[in-house]
């Protein structure tokens, strides 16, 4: 049977350059983009889907022979925190509804997209493992490890090809991040092209696993189409692209904005980025599926304001 592919979250900061690259890789006509409102610029076919509503996702896993879902949606750590039960009934909601209407379905293979969020104060804060103990503070986290156990459950219990990695914040100039912690790292580059002064919610020595758009499609895609002996770990993987600090980006963009300025004045993200790692180590995923990060600090900074700036010319 053919590859057909439903991305769930398709309009997200991952889900529009995930669909993009799906569509290059497999062609138009096996890319169903899907998300709770169609986009207007949407190129592909595009399925109006809540993805709380059961029903809805096998439907159009029957109407087109999906043999594989991405699923992005989900309520990010910062948003989370605003409405907690809500942010914990639709992250698992969701996510159980996939897992089910895979296993009815027969669908081959599916993608969940863990965090660094899973981790809390009892992981040690530099090269968390991957086996950590994981006690996060978030309901974003909660939710996350959460469906990390129920990808395990499923691969175990009906040999259901679930795949995860965690990912640290993701930088990338196609879209704006909505309600995450590690935002900041994207809006900065924004107002260093718009010669604005950014207003930073974090402390500026407060370091955080971080990875640039490509780096995370790729990992994305490459865990995917790995061989499945390859795949080891059933709950998720850990993936490193680069950590640093919101006064390193700073400085990092003054070489080419000698004259950028910055201010901080940290808010409740702060705490929550405190109970996260600064870094991580990513050795099974590089030993288990052959991950490698290419984008370091610099390459991701001169990358995003070589693109912003051509968007906002
Ligand atoms: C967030 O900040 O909530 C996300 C994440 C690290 O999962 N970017």
């Amino acid at each position: 049977m053919s590859t057909t592919i439903l991305v769930i979250g398709a309009n997200g900061q991952v889900g529009r350059v995930l669909t993009e690259a799906l569509q290059s890789k497999y062609g138009k006509e096996r890319i169903i983009a899907s998300d709770l409102r169609e986009r207007e610029d949407s190129n592909g076919i595009f399925e109006v889907i809540d993805a709380t509503n059961f029903d809805r996702i096998k439907e159009v896993v029957l109407q087109y022979k999906v043999t594989q879902i991405y699923h992005l949606a989900a309520i990010l750590s910062a948003k989370g925190e605003e409405n907690p039960l809500k942010t914990w009934d639709i992250n698992i909601k969701t996510w159980l509804n996939v897992l089910e209407v895979s296993r009815i379905c027969n669908v081959e293979k599916v993608f969940y997209p863990s965090s660094i969020a899973v981790f809390g104060n009892s992981a040690p804060r530099n090269n968390t493992p991957n086996n950590a103990y994981l006690d996060p503070a978030t309901v974003y986290g909660i939710s996350k490890v959460d469906g990390e156990n129920w990808a395990q459950y499923y691969h175990i219990k009906y040999g259901l090809d679930v795949r995860s990695i965690r990912y640290p914040g993701i930088i990338g100039y196609q879209s704006l991040p909505g309600g995450g912690t590690t935002d900041y790292a994207v809006d900065i580059y924004h107002k260093a092209v718009l010669n604005e002064m950014f207003t930073c919610f974090l402390n500026e020595d407060t370091a955080l696993p971080m990875i640039f758009i490509d780096d995370a499609i790729r990992a994305t895609i490459e865990i995917m189409e790995a061989p499945v002996e390859s795949i080891k770990v059933r709950t998720s993987y850990n993936i490193a692209g680069i950590s640093f600090s919101p006064k390193e980006v700073a400085s990092e963009i003054r070489e080419l904005y000698p004259d950028f300025k910055i201010d901080y004045k940290p808010d409740f993200r702060q705490d929550i980025a405190e109970g996260w790692p600064k870094s991580i180590d990513d050795s099974e995923a590089r030993m288990d599926w052959g991950w490698k990060p290419k984008y370091d600090l610099w390459a991701i900074t001169e990358t995003m304001i070589r693109e912003l700036k051509a968007q906002y010319e």
